[in-house]
């Protein structure tokens, strides 16, 4: 039965992000793996480009596997290259880290092939028990009809609200400084704030019930 390896907000912690996939893979112990990657791969934290580059090649070794969201730090640096309006505000949100991380002073220099990459990441992806969300959505539209901006940058109401959806919501964005994931009964948050110190957590599922049966966490 497939083991299904859903991991949170990385923000250039890309020396946590290889030891937990290992971890998963250790996990899966031969069973068949997907991976689910919740976005904001980049911004703040030291390794932007590192972590990037190895989602890259992951996806392009696994491409049916391997699923990676888009996160409101990878929008806003797609702005920030595509219109100079934006980039003060990207640069001030964590984007000046990831200029470091490329060697580079201007966010048009960022290369093509991962500005390319971050156009093509959708932002939700969902199976049979669950649906999958950088940051949330709006409690009040059904999960077909979410609004992007909602799924990329929400917070409140959605954090506070008790309404069942027609999936259970996994989704990271809102960082979780005990450094343990948030579980309600209707959503799972597991940005554990690994660019602020907590580790980085992968929530393992399997086809058979909607929650997690364990957790995995790199520090
Ligand atoms: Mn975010």
């Amino acid at each position: 039965m497939t083991r299904i390896y859903c991991i949170g907000d990385i923000h250039g912690s890309y020396a946590k992000l290889k030891k937990l996939v290992v971890q998963c893979i250790n996990d899966a112990a031969g069973r068949p793996m997907r991976f689910i990657f919740l976005g904001d791969y980049i911004d703040r934290g030291p390794q932007s480009r590192e972590a990037i580059h190895y989602l890259i090649d992951l996806q392009r070794a696994h491409p049916d596997d391997v699923i990676c969201l888009k996160g409101n730090h990878e929008d806003l640096a797609l702005a920030a290259h595509d219109d100079d309006t934006w980039t003060d505000n990207w640069l001030s949100n964590g984007g000046a880290s990831t200029l470091v991380s490329y060697g580079i002073s201007s966010p048009r220099d960022l290369p093509p092939a991962h500005i390319d990459w971050l156009r093509t990441l959708p932002t939700s992806y969902q199976d049979e028990h669950r649906f999958y969300v950088h940051a949330g959505i709006n409690p009040d539209r059904p999960l077909h009809a979410q609004d992007q901006f909602d799924l990329l940058w929400i917070r409140e109401p959605f954090l506070s609200s008790k309404a069942q959806y027609s999936r259970f919501v996994v989704h990271g964005h809102t960082p979780q400084l005990t450094g343990h994931p948030d579980v309600q009964p209707n959503r799972l948050n597991i940005d554990t704030g690994a660019v602020y110190g907590g580790p980085l957590t992968a929530a393992v599922f399997n086809d058979d019930h909607c929650g997690p049966i364990h957790l995995l966490t790199a520090r």
